[in-house]
C-alpha cells in the first residue's frame, strides 16, 4: 500500500521538480519500504540497490534538505545519508600514434615501442625524455617464470573495454551461461541480464562496450595478446572482466563505483584496476572496498594526476587506509617522478611506468596515454602475475600485508621517488623471485 502511494508521488516529484544534488543512502533492509516513505516528501527519483555489503537508495534532493537528510541518518533504519560523488578519470595527455617498427621478443609489432616493458634508453615514446636502458617493469625476466594464468580474473572497471579490439579478444573473460544462453535472459541468475563480459552501470546494460578509449587502454597494458600484432599485456595470460561505471566523457557517480565492486566481487576477480578517482571521503565506497578486502581481492587505485601531496590530501579511493588497496604513482622512463603524478611518502605504495604508454584504444587501434592510470594497470599485471604464479605453485594464498610488503620491499628505489611513496618503482621479476636487498 505505502509502496504504491510513494511511487505515485514519485513519478509527480520526478516531473515537476528539479532538484540540485544527488545523495547516497545506506539503509537498514528491514526498513527500507520506511525510508521511501518518509523520503517521498523531500526527495525525488529514488532508485533502491542491493549488494553483499548492504542495500543502498539514491536519491535526489534540494540542497536545503540536507536537513532532513540528518534526520533520517539520526533515525534507526539510516546507518548513513552522503553525497552521491562523481568520481573520474584524469588522463594528462594523448598521441596519435602512427609508425610502426621492427619486430622484436615477444614477437608483438609495437613491442619495441614499449619502453615500460623493456626500456632501451631509446625508446621513449617522448622525444623530448631521456630514457634510461633498464627502468622498466622488468617484463622479459618476470616472463621467464610466468606469463600469467587463464584462471586468474581481473576487473578492469572504467569506461568498459572494447573486448572486440584483436589484442584484447582472447583474454576477455566470458560468462558461458551467458555466451550460450538466451538474449534478454539472466542466464546464470546472477542478477544481470547477458552479462557476457560483464556490465554497464552507466546504461544498465550487460553490453560493457568502451565508449571513450580509456579503459580501453587499461585493459591492453594489462592484457594484450602476446602474438604477432599490435602490442603486449604485462599478462599474456588472464581474464579481464570488463566493468563500466564511467561514462563518455570520463565520470561516473558513488552509486556506480559501488555497484561496480559488488558486481567485480560477484564475478569472483581476484584484482580490482581502478584508473580513477575524486570525491572525497564515501563510507559506501570504503564499505565497498572493506567487502572486497574480506573476499581476498586486491584493489589497485591510481594516486591521482594532479602533483598533490596525498598524505596531507587524501585522494580516494587510493588513499582509504584498508589493506588491500595499493596506491600507484607515475614514472616517467628516465625513472623520475611523472611531474603529474600525485605521492605520499605514507600513502602512496609505488610507483609505475606512467607517461607516453602504448596500449589499445577504440576502433582496434594504439594511442600513448600518461597519468596514474596507466600506472595503475601495470601494478596490478605485476600483482596478477604474482598470482597466477603462487596459484601454480602453493596451496595457501599471501595475505594482503605479505602481498603488499612484497611489492615495496622488492621495488627499486630511485633518487627522485625516495620519499614520494612507501616503495620505489616496481620490478615484476624482483616480486615474482622475492628479492629483496636494496630499496
Ligand atoms: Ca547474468
Ligand atoms: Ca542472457
Ligand atoms: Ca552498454
Ligand atoms: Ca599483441
Amino acid at each position: 500500500m505505502k509502496k504504491t502511494c510513494a511511487l505515485l508521488l514519485l513519478s509527480c516529484f520526478f516531473a515537476v521538480t528539479a532538484f540540485s544534488a544527488s545523495f547516497l543512502a545506506k539503509v537498514d533492509p528491514e526498513h527500507k519500504d520506511w525510508f521511501l516513505y518518509e523520503g517521498q516528501e523531500n526527495f525525488a527519483n529514488m532508485r533502491t540497490f542491493s549488494t553483499s555489503f548492504g542495500e543502498f537508495v539514491e536519491f535526489d534532493a534540494y540542497e536545503e534538505s540536507v536537513d532532513d537528510l540528518y534526520y533520517h541518518e539520526a533515525m534507526d533504519y539510516t546507518e548513513y545519508v552522503e553525497r552521491n560523488d562523481f568520481y573520474f578519470i584524469d588522463p594528462i595527455d594523448e598521441d596519435p600514434f602512427e609508425s610502426l617498427d621492427s619486430v622484436y621478443t615477444p614477437e608483438d609489432e609495437l613491442y619495441s615501442r614499449q619502453w615500460a616493458l623493456k626500456n632501451t634508453g631509446t625508446n621513449a615514446l617522448d622525444v623530448d625524455a631521456e630514457g634510461r636502458a633498464g627502468v622498466d617493469m622488468n617484463a622479459e625476466m618476470a616472463w621467464g617464470i610466468t606469463r600469467g594464468d587463464s584462471r586468474l580474473k581481473i576487473a578492469v572497471i572504467d569506461t568498459g573495454v572494447d573486448y572486440n579490439h584483436p589484442d584484447l579478444v582472447d583474454n576477455m573473460w566470458i560468462n558461458e551461461a551467458e555466451f550460450h544462453g538466451e538474449e534478454g535472459v539472466d542466464d546464470d541468475g546472477n542478477g544481470f541480464v547477458d552479462d557476457i563480459h560483464g556490465y554497464d552501470f552507466v546504461h544498465n546494460d550487460g553490453d560493457p562496450m568502451d565508449d571513450h578509449s580509456h579503459g580501453t587502454h587499461c585493459a591492453g597494458i594489462i592484457a594484450a595478446t602476446h602474438d604477432q600484432t599490435g602490442i603486449a599485456g604485462l599478462m599474456g595470460d588472464v581474464q579481464i572482466v570488463a566493468i563500466k561505471f564511467l561514462g563518455r566523457r570520463g565520470g561516473g557517480s558513488l552509486a556506480d563505483a559501488v555497484k561496480s565492486i559488488d558486481y567485480a566481487m560477484k564475478v569472483g576477480v581476484h584484482i580490482m584496476s581502478n584508473s580513477w578517482g575524486g570525491g572525497g571521503f564515501n563510507q559506501a565506497l570504503y564499505d565497498a572496498i572493506f567487502a572486497a578486502k574480506e573476499k581476498g581481492i586486491l584493489f589497485v587505485a591510481a594516486a591521482g594526476n594532479s602533483n598533490n601531496n596525498n598524505d596531507k590530501r587524501p585522494s580516494y579511493p587510493a588513499t582509504y587506509d584498508i589493506e588491500n588497496v595499493i596506491s600507484v604513482g607515475a614514472m616517467d622512463s628516465s625513472g623520475k617522478r611523472a611531474s603529474f603524478s600525485s605521492y605520499g611518502a605514507k600513502t602512496v605504495d609505488i610507483f609505475a611506468p606512467g607517461a607516453k604508454i602504448l596500449s589499445s584504444v577504440l576502433g582496434g587501434k594504439y594511442k600513448s596515454y600518461s597519468g596514474t592510470s596507466m600506472a595503475t594497470p601495470y601494478v596490478s599485471a605485476a600483482l596478477g602475475l604474482l598470482l597466477a604464479m603462487e596459484m601454480n605453485t602453493f596451496e595457501s594464498l599471501m595475505s594482503f600485508g605479505e602481498i603488499k610488503d612484497r611489492l615495496i620491499e622488492t621495488s627499486i628505489m630511485e633518487p627522485n621517488l625516495e620519499g614520494r611513496a612507501r616503495g620505489g618503482r616496481v620490478d615484476t621479476y624482483r616480486l615474482l623471485m622475492d628479492e629483496r636487498e636494496g630499496l
